[in-house]
């Protein structure tokens, strides 16, 4: 179908050049029977002037056509948004929320960073609580050097699985910075818990969830120094100072937040653990890491040794990690150690017990992503212009069989590459990672040719010789790192559309400085080629990766109970309701307990000594959606945001005398200016 309305809209159809933007949306508007079709009615002859005026092409008019969102589209309207994408923000520390095909910013989520206008880490207890939990530095080796983290660099969502697909319920991200995993729940697109994970100082891409969210997995990305006492020869002896871990986090169902006592990881060689994936139906019970510079090199430039990036690329191939956590489950009672408040399995129990493998993986690999079937994997190797893909019933025979090559340095045993290798498919320039659609393609970002490449990937869509051959490539604007299908990490990927992650942007935007913004494009797959949709400029950090849902599967909340607390999700206990707002003291602590609504705080005096320890209650009683509130006082960095039902608690000292306006930040009514009140401090 959409190949017909293409011949139209181009005119190849009827051997037709030029603008025929009439015909566009007559056959768009005028519905099955292509009613207009001439381009003489009163609606497309006007549209076509526009797109006259704006030199607008055909191809561009079908563009806008397949991504406007009227306004007032209702959610489910066949012409609303019908994904979303949970976009990493980056440096932001933040989650980005956006309308696919519209590409419109839906939300900024407050996670590692504080963010002001949802109050997110200036006040409220709440996310105040989150936002400190996660530096727990007990959790860390080197626990000495840790202080407050008030960014992360948020780098690989996870969204909640049941059964493989998404459910809508919690997404998962990680700070690639420090170690980090963020969970936010999607009643309330909130962040409930930032969790420091024990001997992780690092992470990048291994955070994923098994297909029941059993475990949301995090993996180190630079070893970890075991014994940071150690450290001034640690890089002499690498290989004996240093390791990795796989992390399993218990995932408690009801509060989707991540339970340490039920955790466990599994102690890996120190080479870097980079992006991994889940196993899923097939390969359900098994994860995937791959891993680069199994050198171990660690550089030393100024004085002679190797440069890192030298050394890291030396071998021809690096490891695939493969491992059983079904079966690490089952061990992890009896034969694992505790360290940092984490149970560990050790890597030679690890490989006593067949709970890890490897598998060589060619020329510094990179992505490493499951097919929706469960049995390919694909691995783009950045320096290799082939698709390798590795097929889990092979990997199985192999690991029966016992084809090994041969054991790493840790005595971990390495299958044969002949033996677990399904296909490779030659790609282009710096394949990094791959997508797939609901018709059996993948589609992998080459980041060194800008482009995306489509690719068949075997059974049971493709049969032979066709089982694994290119069969598209499209140009994107530039530097492609991740790409992302809708659902496209699922077991049923829903097509259509796939998102190209463009780091450079050069020419593609108005200069605005020198720090340009990524580039989100927006790519059509319903037809034979793969057509670019638009260009959405980022401008607040560098996303990395980004998941797509069914905008079906997420059922947000639009206003709490009121009187609950969104850390809790459930009633405050100092939640009230409309009279029973009071002012308390004992000894040197006021405690108010205040009502929020159109237009007023009550109480709106408050009158304190210097030194007073000041906690206040706020309940905002209003139950309409969008009757937000917003409580800040000057000078003491208080900034909370009060949705409608929301209870927060506020807690200082008041160490600066002076009279405090404080006020509604909020524009919530005729009378918002009104809504303000004053602290007294005497
Ligand atoms: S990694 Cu592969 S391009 Cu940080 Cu997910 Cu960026
Ligand atoms: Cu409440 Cu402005």
């Amino acid at each position: 179908m959409s190949v017909t309305r293409r011949e139209l809209i181009t005119g190849a159809a009827a051997g037709a050049t030029g603008l025929v933007v009439g015909g566009v949306l007559g056959k768009t508007l005028g519905g099955d029977d292509g009613g207009g079709g001439g381009g003489d009615s009163g609606l497309s002859g006007q549209a076509e002037a526009v797109a006259k005026a704006r030199d607008l092409n055909s191809e561009n008019v079908t563009r806008a056509v397949k991504t406007f969102v009227p306004p007032g589209a209702k959610p489910g309207d066949k012409n609303a948004d019908e994904f979303f994408l949970f976009s990493s923000g980056g440096h932001s520390g933040q989650i980005l929320v956006i309308g696919v095909p519209s590409m419109r910013l839906l939300k900024v989520i407050g996670v590692f960073a504080p963010e002001p206008w949802q109050g997110h880490g200036y006040g409220a207890d709440s996310s105040d609580s989150v936002i400190k939990a996660g530096t727990d530095s007990k959790n860390k080796p080197s626990s000495a050097a840790r202080g407050p983290l008030t960014w992360g660099d948020t780098h690989h969502p996870a969204l909640s699985e049941t059964k493989g697909e998404y459910d809508g319920r919690f997404v998962y991200i990680n700070d690639r910075a420090n170690g980090r995993i963020a969970m936010v729940d999607l009643r309330d697109f909130k962040t409930k818990q930032i969790l420091d994970v024990p001997n992780l100082d690092s992470s990048h891409g291994g955070v994923f969830c098994t297909p029941n969210t059993e475990y949301v997995h995090i993996s180190t990305m630079s070893p970890t120094l075991v014994d940071p006492s150690k450290a001034e020869k640690a890089l002499e002896t690498f290989k004996d100072s240093f390791r990795g871990y796989s992390t399993f986090l218990k995932v408690d169902q009801k509060t989707g937040k991540m339970d340490l006592a039920q955790s466990f990881q599994v102690e890996l060689p120190p080479y870097t653990q980079d992006l991994a994936d889940s196993g899923k139906l097939s390969s359900e019970g098994w994860v995937f890491i791959n891993s680069y510079n199994s050198e171990m090199a660690s550089g030393g430039n100024l004085t002679g040794g190797k440069p890192i990036e030298v050394g890291a690329s030396a071998n021809d191939f690096d490891y695939m990690h493969i491992i059983n956590w079904k079966k690490a489950e089952t061990v992890v009672g009896s034969k694992s150690k505790v360290m940092n408040g984490m149970r560990v399995i050790p890597l030679e129990t690890a490989v006593a017990e067949g709970i890890l493998y490897l598998a060589p993986e060619p020329k510094s690999p990179h992505g490493v992503d499951v097919h929706p079937g469960g049995n390919y994997i694909s691995v783009g190797g950045k320096l290799d212009p082939h698709v390798t893909i590795y097929g889990f019933d092979k990997i199985k025979a192999a690991i029966d069989g016992k084809q090994f090559e041969k054991n790493d340095p840790f005595g971990v045993p390495i299958l044969k590459l002949d033996a677990v290798r399904a296909g490779s498919v030659e790609v282009g320039l710096g394949p990094l990672h791959t997508q797939y659609d609901d018709k059996g393609y993948g589609y992998i970002s080459l980041f060194l040719d800008s482009a995306v490449a489509k690719f068949s990937v075997g059974e049971p869509y493709f049969k032979g010789a066709d089982a694994f051959k290119l069969v598209d490539k499209l140009p994107v604007h530039y530097n492609i790192g991740h790409l992302v299908a809708m659902e496209g990490d699922t077991v049923k990927p829903a097509g259509k559309y796939l998102v190209a992650l463009n780091k450079w942007s050069i020419d593609r935007f108005p200069v605005v400085g020198t720090l340009k913004p990524q580039n989100f494009q927006l790519v059509d797959l319903t037809g034979e080629k793969m057509e670019i949709l638009t260009d959405m400029p980022i401008g607040i950090g560098e996303p990395h990766y980004v998941q797509g849902i069914r905008a079906d599967r997420i059922k947000a909340w639009e206003v709490y109970p009121v009187g609950t607390n969104p850390l809790t999700m459930e009633k405050d206990p100092n939640a009230i309701a409309d009279k029973g707002e009071k002012i308390q003291r004992t000894g040197s602590t006021v405690e108010i307990w205040s009502t929020v609504r159109r237009s007023q705080f009550k109480p709106d005096n408050i009158s304190v000594k210097q030194g007073d320890k000041v906690i206040i209650h706020l309940t905002n009683i209003e139950t309409t959606p969008d009757a937000t509130h917003g409580f800040s006082i000057p000078r003491y960095n208080v900034n909370v945001s009060l949705d409608p039902g929301e209870a927060a608690t506020v807690e200082f000292t008041a160490d600066a005398k002076g009279a405090f306006a404080f006020y509604c930040t909020e524009f919530c009514s005729a009378l918002h200016l009104e809504m303000q009140g004053w602290l007294l401090v005497s």
